[in-house]
Formats: structure tokens, sequence, C-alpha cells
């Protein structure tokens, strides 16, 4: 398809680097070796380029408790506000290994999202759960019975509860790209965010301006503070993880806004308000949201790109992390992402602490919450106790995915086991990598028309935002709240 000749055109032709991120100095069993791929379709100063991401972990490390990407600051790129809400600017492609319904964890499930540019006013929300339960997220109805789905064209509630300053004040992105894929059943939301510079994000990673602008990865609505669990049909989310992601130099029509009648769109477009598969030749749809340039490559120069990622703790040191460990305080008998391997009785409970190891019980303390899909599999700490102080329902106050019901030391601010953290710094060449860095100053090479600063017409005004390409990653900010927290619902 036309999509991966790009890609692979971009893969001959540009600058390709590929590291691996070694895990820091710890002497944990734990292993958390990121491999991170980028390439710059094109490396010609000023020019349109697209970015490619690759972001893969090998089976057997711990999975990510987030990302996040710094991109140099010269780039230049249109701000959201700037691009049709609706338009098409990315694509990832992933392969995600999840379990479900307490089976091991070894389903290889592809994903793929096509990305939107979305809403980025704060003060225009849209609830993430299903709040009027009618049995469909509220972000992913269509209430205005536009082309789009509420979660594009509103700014979904939970990111101004889950990104917000020291002050519990929303953090106001300057990008918001968002994709809708339906995984087992279960629609998700994925999000990239764009900050400026010198945000604070979290206490994990840096906010130093000189890093660049931020971008932050989102998948549902993990990290909101107000948020509710229930039971779900995803118990595990483990490595290993394979990822792909295109941040679109131009961006791209979307025909799911066509103003033709509903019956004559791909059904899909009702769904997730975006085909299934880009196509290369697709004729223009009304209104045509193609043609904007959103990225423009510095003057030349080498740029310093910079990633941080943060690995999982692991309690028991047993190279298996928190939320995969069915026994978070002794070494396991088996692994987890092997079907009955050190679980004779196929319960999840691993034999290290499984209290009948012969007796099959999928939900052992009888919460309601699956052995593997359970923050505390022996204590009962399921919807039933959420009103009960120092249980909660799954309430976790430390994050380290072990319930308060069974954390020893439930509010300690350094909770249970090591986050393992990498920032990984590398050089992106553009032109001969020699000259002083800077943004390019003469509006680059767009194409043609389609943006406000699109067309290269003589007294083309430019305003540079320097932005940043949420060329970046997979569902950052823990994977683990995906099924440890299910898809929310019941804030009725
Ligand atoms: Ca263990
Ligand atoms: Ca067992
Ligand atoms: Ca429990
Ligand atoms: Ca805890």
């Amino acid at each position: 398809m036309n999509y991966r000749l790009l890609v692979q055109a971009g893969l001959a032709t540009a600058l390709a680097f590929i590291l691996m991120i070694a895990g820091t100095g710890t002497t944990r069993a734990q292993t958390f070796n990121p491999q991170l791929n980028v390439v710059l379709e094109d490396p010609t100063p000023g020019a349109n380029s697209s970015f490619t991401t690759d972001f893969n972990l090998p089976e057997g490390d711990v999975q990510f408790a987030g990302v996040v990407t710094f991109i140099p600051a010269e780039w230049t790129i249109a701000p959201g506000e700037q691009i049709a809400i609706g338009a098409v600017v990315g694509e990832l492609t992933a392969q995600a290994t999840l379990g479900l319904i307490n089976a091991a964890c070894n389903n290889a499930l592809p994903v793929h999202f096509i990305m939107l540019n979305a809403s980025i006013d704060i003060t225009d929300t849209v609830p993430f759960l299903d709040v009027d339960d009618n049995g469909t997220e509220d972000y992913a109805e269509n209430r205005d019975e536009s082309s789009l789905q509420d979660g594009f064209e509103k700014y979904p509630d939970f990111l101004t509860r889950a990104l917000a300053d020291e002050n519990d004040q929303p953090l106001q992105p300057i990008r918001r790209a968002a994709g809708i894929a339906i995984v087992a059943g279960v629609n998700v939301l994925l999000q990239f965010l764009v900050f400026e510079p010198g945000t604070f994000i979290d206490e994990s990673i840096p906010h130093d301006a000189s890093l660049g602008y931020p971008s932050v990865v989102t998948l549902q609505n993990a990290g909101d503070p107000a948020f509710d669990p229930e039971p779900g049909p995803i118990t595990d989310f483990c490595t290993p993880l394979t990822s792909n992601n295109t941040a679109f130099a131009i961006t791209k029509d979307n025909p799911c806004t066509d103003v033709v009648p509903v019956s004559e769109l791909d059904p899909v477009c009702e769904v997730v308000s975006a085909p299934l598969e880009l196509l290369e030749d697709a004729p223009a749809t009304d209104p045509d949201e193609g043609g904007a340039a959103q990225l423009t490559n510095p003057k030349d120069s080498t740029y310093k790109f910079t990633v941080i990622g943060v690995g999982q703790r692991d309690t028991d040191s047993d190279g298996i992390e928190n939320s995969l460990d069915t026994c978070a305080f002794e070494p396991n008998e088996g692994d987890p992402r092997v079907n009955g391997d050190g679980d004779e009785d196929l319960d999840g409970l691993d034999s290290g602490c499984d209290p009948e190891p012969n007796v099959t019980n999928s939900d052992q303390d009888s919460d309601g919450y699956l052995n593997r899909g359970d923050n505390c599999p022996l204590d009962a700490n399921g919807e039933d106790e959420a009103d009960i102080p120092a249980v909660g329902n799954q309430r976790d106050t430390d994050d380290d995915v072990i319930g308060d019901a069974c954390d020893p030391d439930p509010d300690d601010a350094d909770a249970q086991g090591d986050l393992i953290v990498t920032q990984t710094e590398f050089d992106l060449v553009v032109g001969s990598g020699t000259g002083e860095p800077g943004p390019w100053e003469d509006g680059g090479t767009v194409s043609d028309g389609g943006s406000d600063d699109g067309g290269g017409g003589s007294g083309l005004i430019i305003v540079i935002v320097v932005v940043v390409i949420a060329a970046v990653l997979v569902v950052g900010g823990g994977g683990f709240f995906l099924m440890r927290r299910g898809r929310g619902g019941g804030a009725t």
C-alpha cells in the first residue's frame, strides 16, 4: 500500500537512528530496554517533512508507565487552531500484547489509529465516560449530528484533571490529535497533546524548557484522579509491544466529513470519524482538510531529540511488573505470559502466592475483579468496598499498581518498587548538519494552499509557532490503566 511505500522511501533516503536505550544502573531483575527509531522523511532544510517513529519493547521487559518525547524548539508547525478540526494529521499502527479475561498475557492484537486534529478549547468539554448511560461513552457520541464525534470537537473532561498544574488548573495544550479504535470490543481513545516548553507534566519527567516541546500521549482516561474503576475484559497489557507512528507534514483530507448523505459514507465513519485506511489517491471531498502544512524543518544544523521513557515498578524484583504480577510480593513460579506456567489450576494466580494452588478460583477474594485484573488479588477491594477508607474500589493512592488494600505503605511517596527512567538524546541532522540552528524563516516549501500560511505567495505572513510534532509514541501514561481501570462507566 502507498503508505508503506512512503515509509520505505523515507527509510531508504533519510536519516535513521536506531538506538538501544539501556536501563539505568539498577541491579533489579526488571528490564526496560525501549528501542527507538526516528525517521525524518526529507532532511532538507525548510522542507515539509513527515516524521516516522518506531517505539518497541521486547518480550520480557516491563511495560512502560509513560513516555514523553521532546522535539527541538526550532521545528515549525502550525498551531492546532490553524488546522481544521477533523483533518487527518497522522497515523499509528501498533501490535499490543494483551491478556483477556484472566488468561495468559499472550494475545497479539494489532491496533490502528487514524489521528485527527482535535479541539484544544479546555473550556468546552465532553465527558469521557458514559454519563448519560446509553451504552456509549459520551466522547464517542455525535450529539450535534455533525460529521465528527464529540471527542474531536470538544475537549475530553478528564484531560482537565489528569493534565493539570500544581494548583489543579488545567494545562493548555497547543495541539491535540485524537484517534478512536475498537480493541477487544472496547472503544479506545488515543490522544497526543503538545505543550509549551517547560510545562510541568509529571514529577517523573523533567520540565526543562531547553528540551523543547513536550508531547504527551494518553490512552483512555489514564491518570484521571476522579475515575471510578470497574471490571473489564482486558486483564493485562504486557510486552512485547511494537508501534509505528507517523506525523504528516501536510494534512490529509478526511473523507468522513464529506457533505453527502450519511448513507453514502463508509459506515466506519459513524464509529470513529475516520476511514479504516488512508488511500493515497482518494479524491478530495468537501470540505477538503488536506494540504495544510503542519511541519517545517528548521535550518541546516544538528538538533537534539529527547525521549524519556519510564518503565513500570516491580516490587519483588522477579522481573514481572506489578501490573502483570498476581504475586507482587513473592517471586513467581512461572511466566504470566505462558498459559498455565506456574499456575497449575489456571486461575491466573501464580502458585508463588496462590493459597489453593490446586483449586481453580478465578476471583480468589470474590470482589468482582478477576485475579489478573485485580490490584490486590487476595484482598477484597471491589466496587462493593468503594466507600471503605483505606480499601476503596481498586484505590491505589501511590500509583504503584498495588491497591491500598494490600499495600504495606499505601501513602508512601516512594511507592513499592522502582520506576526505571531512561532519558535518551540523539542527533537529528537537517541538511549538512553543520550550520547554526534556528527555525526556518521564509515559510518553507509549503506545497499548496489549504492553510492560512500556505500558497507561497509574496506578502505571506508566517505565524511561526514552533511546536512539536506529536511524532511520537504510543500509549503513554501507563498502559496498565487500560486494564486495571477498565473503560469506566458508573459515573451516573
Ligand atoms: Ca511476583
Ligand atoms: Ca493458581
Ligand atoms: Ca482484590
Ligand atoms: Ca499502592
